[in-house]
């Protein structure tokens, strides 16, 4: 029984377009998904993963499968869409699974005979066994999967063409921001693999650099931190010789040992979501650990650069309360607080977060001729109306934010600092000026985009 399992082009990566600026190269991430699937699939399948980022294949050429899984976050749902309709011509079963198909389930179905809706380790197998015999249903549930002990994901199958590896090693968040899809889909209850299991599958990734795909690395509470301590402890022992980037919540900086042992075990970098320069905007997003009073953010970032992690921080543009200005002013926190970069985004209602119910019911969501519209739900552009910026404004104030924080002198001063902190200035100095390039990129994504919405009068008119 031969299974193909795809992800779908993700726009971002076209629109950032991987040739035109090399050092996007590190901008196309493993399908960590699809691997866990395989890693689930019994023997008797023989399995092949197709990521279309690294090139979209020649489908008719290849050999026939008896099935075909298909993964997508909400902006591939298009691309999966013309994926499934290609195979189910040819009279291909085609099972989805995934975010998309967890909070669209209606639409997905239309587009595929089977949906798979939850985490896939509890029903993949079932799944497989129901194709196998011809009856798949139109419909499972996977839940939330009990993640103490689950097989490795296949890190065999893709093996080349990716700067990093991808493993996971905790699931949910209790947190719950309104902008943010995973409570509603991992859960607020926090999972943990075991240790063991996240050491042997760190070695069997053959990449030097790899990406901790967790939400929040360390968790909220003193036994996560715990937790996530004796996990380092145990990467370093094993000596595996790797360097990872990760994301966590500012609590991150909050405890000396635990950032010593963070970089012994290899960590080069954290992504940390800031949101917003404004405590009522973190207020407006339920942003809690940003808001712990007396919360010193710069000292916070400085503490984790002195241990040699560089430090990535995320903004939104477009909350309630955000302003013409707030590009320059999120520049300014960014800069103030030493992030060594800033990642701005714009406020996106994802389906199934809050926020999503919130715009819903406040007519908000502009772009929403779906399922083709879903292409622009990558955060990088403006697909909602914005309670104090136009479209226009808002779009300016995402570039005057970039401009401010990517300028050279600033660029040079971050790289600089890095040099005299011996903290990574190569890979400083590579990131920043691949945010600078993806800036020019920025401009041009920007104008087709209103051409787009140019011949969408509708669209206009609500933006
Ligand atoms: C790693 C990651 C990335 C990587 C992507 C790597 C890749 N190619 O997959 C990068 C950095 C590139 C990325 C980019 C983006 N991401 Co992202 N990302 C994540 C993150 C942190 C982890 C995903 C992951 O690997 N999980 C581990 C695997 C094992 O879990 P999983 O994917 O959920 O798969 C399980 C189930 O879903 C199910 N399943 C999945 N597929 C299938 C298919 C079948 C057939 C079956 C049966 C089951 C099944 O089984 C799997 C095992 O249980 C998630 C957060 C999260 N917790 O999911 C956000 C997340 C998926 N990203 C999100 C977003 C918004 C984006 C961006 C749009 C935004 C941006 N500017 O960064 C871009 C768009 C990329 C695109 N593809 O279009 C949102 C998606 C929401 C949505 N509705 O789509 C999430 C949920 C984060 C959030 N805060 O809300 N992301
Ligand atoms: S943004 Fe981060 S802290 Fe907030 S719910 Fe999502 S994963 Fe949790």
């Amino acid at each position: 029984m031969r299974l193909y399992l795809i992800n779908p082009s993700n726009p971002l990566v076209s629109i950032v377009r991987v040739r035109e600026n090399r050092w996007n190269r590190y901008r196309v991430w493993k399908p960590l998904s699809l691997m866990v699937l395989a890693g689930l699939t019994p023997v008797e399948w023989e399995v092949s993963i197709v990521d279309e980022n690294l090139g979209v294949p020649d489908y008719p050429s290849m050999p026939l499968p008896d099935l075909v899984g298909i993964t997508a976050f909400t902006s591939q749902a298009n691309r999966a869409y013309e994926v499934a309709s290609h195979f189910r011509r040819l009279g291909v079963p085609v099972v989805m699974g995934g975010i998309h198909a967890t909070m669209c389930i209606d639409e997905v179905m239309e587009h595929v005979d089977s949906v798979v809706t939850g985490e896939g380790e509890g029903i993949w197998t079932q799944v497989l066994e129901d194709a196998r015999h011809g009856c798949l249903k139109r419909r499972y549930d996977g839940g939330l999967a009990e993640i103490s002990d689950i097989p490795a994901a296949r890190h065999d199958l893709l093996a080349t063409g990716y700067a990093f590896g991808a493993i996971q090693t905790t699931r949910g968040c209790p947190l719950n921001c309104s902008f943010c899809s995973v409570t509603a889909f991992n859960g607020a209850h926090y999972r943990m693999r075991s240790i063991g299991d996240v050491v042997r599958e760190f070695q069997s990734i053959h990449e030097k650099h790899v990406l901790v795909v967790d939400d929040n690395l360390i968790g909220t509470r003193p036994e996560h931190i715990a937790r996530a301590k004796e996990m380092f402890r145990s990467i370093a022992q094993a000596n595996l010789k790797k360097k990872w980037v990760a994301q966590a919540t500012i609590n991150f900086a909050d405890d000396e040992e635990l950032l010593a042992l963070a970089m012994k075990a290899g960590c080069r970098g954290i992504f940390i979501g800031f949101e917003s320069p404004a405590q009522e905007g973190l207020l407006e997003i339920g942003k809690k650990f940003n808001l712990l009073k007396g919360r010193d953010f710069r000292a916070s970032v400085r503490r984790i650069q002195r241990h040699g992690i560089l430090v990535v921080g995320s903004f939104i543009i477009g909350l309630d309360i955000d302003e013409p200005g707030i590009g320059k002013r999120i520049a300014k926190a960014a800069s103030q607080y030493g992030v060594d970069h800033l990642n701005a985004l714009f406020l996106t209602p994802l389906p199934g977060t809050r926020l999503w119910d919130q715009m819903k019911a406040e007519g908000r969501i502009a772009l929403d001729t779906f399922p083709e519209d879903w292409k622009y739900y990558t955060l990088t552009f403006p697909v909602a109306r914005y309670k104090n910026l136009s479209l226009d404004g808002i779009s300016n104030e995402m570039l005057s934010c970039d401009r401010t924080f990517y300028s050279m002198p600033r660029i040079l001063r971050r790289v600089w600092g890095n040099l005299w902190g011996r903290r990574q200035p190569l890979i400083s100095l590579v990131a920043n000026l691949s945010y600078r390039k993806n800036f020019q990129l920025s401009c041009k994504a920007y104008a087709a985009f209103k051409h787009y919405l140019g011949n969408r009068n509708d669209c206009v008119k609500k933006l």
